[in-house]
């Protein structure tokens, strides 16, 4: 069916892309992308050790990429031999003849910052498959009424007095996309002090995105401008959207009181930590006596909970799990038909975005097929979430036995898992008696598939070295 008169525009073939090709490359540019959602060392990582160590380092506003990343991105362009993106720039360069000088101008912003995003499609590390989705599917260089400030202009002239002393704040905005927490110069709302903002000067803020992701970032209370190239006729607006590896300047001047909300206004974000409060240093307007700044902070700090359970022929197992920005309270659980049962409960602090410490107790049977003897331990120990998507875990219990596991799920195809799993525990005697023996190990190991079935279930065929081959159910909740 077909509405309208207008002209018919074939839809654009898309190559699939070949992902292993792109990991690869990706993993050939020595990128740091994403910078942390929590920094750790806060005295160390600036903002503007952040700005220069994380992301792409393109500088929109000079209209000009940092050159260390140009060559990268030259010479990756190159090696792809991407047929596509060749057709691509011939296209670009026709719109420009015929378009002219003006039309130029606009397309030259969105042809830059389209080279990130095709390199980004097969972005390394921690958030592969969701930055997929938010880059690769969206072709930067042919929409050229790809959303973009410069289109827009003021009516009349937007500056302010030029003798206004000017603060100038620098905003990175940052994210982890495995453990949604979302924040600004890698610190969370929940974990900052209110920015102060004085009365008689102009606010001038930097919003450096180094996330794949877009943050319309929304200040209440205040009109800002938003410097484009038009310069004194830049617009006022109250949201602005700060694209993937991008920089926005934004500058207001205003004689408010109080307090003024700033946030992402995609609110998931939001919830998570990406968020500020302006304070003009003067008493709250006497309206939001029964909303306390407290009340805001928590709400970006809840607690989450989530559970999976395997239900198999073999073995079952449990993972309960609930977590803040900072916490996390897990369970775990194993248990055959056979009266074998090891479960352990945790405590486990996030350092930054990657590394936990966690105390914990594990309990397992003692006695093969019997419930009649338990060892209960206490442990101490540390998780590290891995480049390439490992899960490390490290630990001690007090019988002074070191264990160490490593898991890995992988997705293979679309909706089918591989996962492995390997644990080893060593005990050397310290504290059992373990006979003439200088020290024994106690090994597992399992290896598994699934396949989703729903949002909720997958089927799971797996063998375990303790309990054998089994196959079942797992369930998400
Ligand atoms: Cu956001």
């Amino acid at each position: 069916m077909r509405l309208g008169q207008g002209s018919l525009y074939p839809a654009k073939r898309i190559e699939r892309p070949d992902k292993v090709a792109m990991m690869k490359q990706m993993a050939k540019m020595d990128m740091k992308m994403g910078a942390p959602a929590m920094v750790g060392n806060k005295k160390k990582k600036t903002p503007e050790f952040l700005k220069e160590n994380y992301g792409m380092k393109m500088d929109m506003k000079d209209g000009q990429m940092n050159m260390g990343m140009q060559d990268k991105m030259s010479m990756n362009k190159g090696e792809m031999g991407d047929n596509m993106k060749m057709d691509d720039h011939k296209q670009m360069k026709m719109d420009k003849k015929m378009d002219g000088m003006a039309g130029m101008k606009k397309d030259s912003m969105p042809m830059k910052s389209t080279e990130p995003s095709h390199m980004m499609g097969g972005h390394m590390g921690h958030d592969m498959p969701m930055m997929q989705k938010d880059t690769s599917s969206f072709d930067y260089d042919t929409r050229k009424t790809y959303f973009n400030y410069d289109f827009l202009k003021a009516k009349e002239n937007t500056t302010y007095k030029a003798d206004l002393p000017v603060n100038d704040i620098l905003l990175n905005l940052t994210g982890n996309m495995q453990r949604y927490v979302w924040s600004i110069n890698g610190v969370p709302l929940s974990e900052t002090d209110k920015i102060k903002i004085r009365g008689g000067e102009v606010t001038r803020i930097t919003l450096n995105n180094l996330t794949m992701m877009h943050h319309p970032m929304h200040l209440h209370g205040h009109y800002f401008r938003v410097i484009n190239e038009n310069g004194e006729r830049s617009p006022l607006k109250h949201t602005v959207n700060v694209p993937p590896m991008q920089k926005v300047v934004i500058e207001f001047y205003n004689e408010e009181y109080g307090d003024w909300f700033f946030h992402c206004h995609i609110l998931y974000h939001m919830m998570g930590g990406m968020a500020r409060v302006f304070s003009y240093d003067t008493p709250r307007d006497e309206r939001m006596k029964n909303f306390p700044v407290q009340k805001l902070i928590d709400e970006t700090d809840h607690y989450y909970s989530w559970g999976l359970l395997r239900a198999g022929s073999n073995f079952n197992e449990l993972f309960l799990m609930s977590s803040n920005i900072r916490n996390e309270f897990g369970l775990r659980a194993e248990f055959d038909y056979n009266k074998n049962l090891e479960a352990e409960v945790n405590y486990n602090r996030y350092l930054n975005d990657w590394v936990r410490l966690y105390v914990g107790v594990n309990t397992e049977t003692s006695t093969p097929d019997s419930y009649d003897t338990f060892n209960t331990v206490g442990l101490i120990g540390v998780k590290y979430f891995t480049p390439y998507r490992f899960n490390v875990d490290v630990s001690v219990d007090h019988q002074l036995r070191p264990r160490i596991r490593l898991d890995r799920e992988l997705l293979l195809f679309p909706r089918f898992f591989l996962e492995g799993e390997y644990e080893y525990r060593a005990d050397f005697g310290w504290v059992n008696d373990i006979g003439d023996t200088s020290y024994q190990g106690e090994t597992q190991w399992l290896v598994g598939t699934s396949y989703i079935l729903s949002r909720n279930f997958s089927i799971q065929a797996n063998y375990n070295n303790r309990y054998g081959w089994g196959g079942g159910l797992l369930a998400r909740f």
